[in-house]
């Protein structure tokens, strides 16, 4: 890790780690749009809370029209001021993204920290990361989110500068510009040096994959929003023992774990990283290599939280995140988790027919898995071949591969060949082509 630091980024991340008391705030425009709102805010308390902040108040607030320099409009600016001291808070976080200089006037009018939700999204991430990679993009992020924020701690030197505190002439440059200067390429060494780590992590997770693809074990991946179950999921199937909590972004680390499915075929499920509403794009950028892995994957399985208030929104996040990251047309198994929890079948009836390949589970109950087990083997299926092949009894590895990963259908000995008639994933029928006497790959 890079040991310098320019002096903002040790400050704002000391001054953060600080307990916090937070008014929270979410603009909405039209009373229709308040329920939807609060659940925002809702989400956001959760946000801010895994964080260890302490959430004061959640405030809705109805606008009509936004302010290009302060995102909200003075009168409301003095209520939620008046609110702030009231109840002696020490931050503000908006729900919504706030630009630089929106930030900047709104901490010189609050005296106080002000952030948006991307914001808090960074440093939950940065908080629960824990392999290298994740930190490593994580820091990443956090630092080309900081960047164009410079400007607000050094901006009162340029101010000195300006107004003639300086000898020199118009050609000099002021104090505070200079240093943001200084500061914004100490940060773009420590962007490069950062980048290069996670080439060399990266490297080496891909060695593993290209190992994986040589094995051609078809590959699940479970996805979803945070919280959705999908830990619990691979838990309740597999021995994988992966940390599951009541809490948003439990996970920040794919896990990968082998699994005999009930026709024994084995496979291999991949725990990810779970999608939230407006995930910050640098993140997106950030995450995309950590979930390249589960984007590799032949089939998704989407998990949703059947008894949230907002599960079809929470779906329909995901497959914008999945659209963001190109993966949105791969075969998707639905799985409605948390079946044990919801009472409302309509709901239920609704998403089903939403995404019609679905299946309604509960993973910490282990019910519905026969469903989902089948419908799992019904997708492989459809990414699988029958064929016929003729392999030599002396090149005996390939035979046994072909029985360790296919059903076989028929098999019989000619001379010194084995014929195998077998139902076969398509990747491995591919690569013993030559082979092939009926079928093709
Ligand atoms: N009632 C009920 N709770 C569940 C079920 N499945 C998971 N949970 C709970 O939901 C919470 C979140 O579970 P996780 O498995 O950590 O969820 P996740 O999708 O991995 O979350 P992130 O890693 O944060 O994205 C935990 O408290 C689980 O016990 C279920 O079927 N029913
Ligand atoms: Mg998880």
């Amino acid at each position: 890790m890079p040991s310098i630091k320019p002096k903002i980024l040790q400050s704002s991340e000391d001054e953060f780690q600080q307990p916090k008391k937070a008014l929270l705030v979410s603009v909405y425009k039209g009373s229709n749009f308040r329920p939807i709102c609060e659940e925002h805010l809702d989400e956001l308390a959760l946000l801010a809370e895994t964080y260890g902040i302490h959430v004061n108040s959640k405030i809705p607030c109805m606008v009509r029209k936004y302010d290009a320099s302060t995102f909200v409009t003075e009168g409301k600016l003095q209520e939620l001021l008046r609110m702030a001291q009231e109840q002696k808070v020490d931050l503000i976080i908006f729900d919504d993204e706030i630009t630089p200089g929106q930030q900047r006037n709104l901490e010189n009018i609050f005296n106080m920290p002000v952030i948006d939700r991307t914001g808090v999204i960074l440093e939950v991430f940065a908080q629960r990361a824990h392999t290298k990679e994740a930190r490593l993009q994580i820091e990443l992020a956090k630092i080309k989110y900081q960047a164009p924020r410079l400007k607000r701690l050094w901006s009162h030197l340029s101010r000195q500068a300006g107004t003639g505190g300086k000898s020199g002439g118009a050609y000099l440059k002021g104090e505070g510009e200079k240093q943001i200067e200084i500061d914004k390429r100490i940060l773009k060494k420590q962007m490069d040096s950062l980048q290069n780590e996670i080439r060399e992590v990266r490297a080496n997770r891909l060695t593993q994959r290209t190992l994986r693809t040589r094995l051609e074990i078809p590959v699940f991946a479970i996805i979803g929003y945070t919280n959705a179950g999908k830990s619990t999921l691979l838990n309740a199937l597999t021995d994988a023992k992966v940390f599951v909590e009541d809490k948003l972004f439990a996970t920040l680390d794919t896990t990968t774990r082998k699994y005999l499915l009930p026709n024994n075929q084995e496979i291999l499920l991949i725990d990810t990283v779970g999608f939230i509403r407006k995930l910050p794009h640098l993140l997106v950028a950030a995450f995309k290599s950590t979930l390249e892995e589960a984007l590799q994957a032949d089939i998704l399985i989407h998990l949703v939280d059947i008894s949230h208030p907002m599960a079809e929104e929470q779906a329909a996040t995901t497959y914008e995140v999945l659209k963001e990251l190109k993966a949105e047309n791969k075969p998707i198994i639905t799985v409605l988790n948390k079946i044990d929890r919801c009472t409302d079948p309509q709901k239920i009836t609704r998403l089903r027919i939403l995404y019609p390949k679905s299946v309604s589970i509960s993973a910490l109950n282990k019910i519905g898995f026969e469903d989902l087990l089948e419908q799992m083997i019904q997708e492989l299926n459809r990414k699988r071949t029958s064929v016929t092949l003729k392999i030599p009894q002396l090149e005996y590895h390939k035979v046994s591969e072909v029985m360790r990963l296919g059903n076989i259908i028929h098999q019989d000995y000619e001379d010194n060949d084995v014929l195998i008639r077998v139902d076969l994933p398509c990747a491995l029928a591919g690569k013993l082509k030559d082979y092939i006497i009926e079928g093709s790959a």
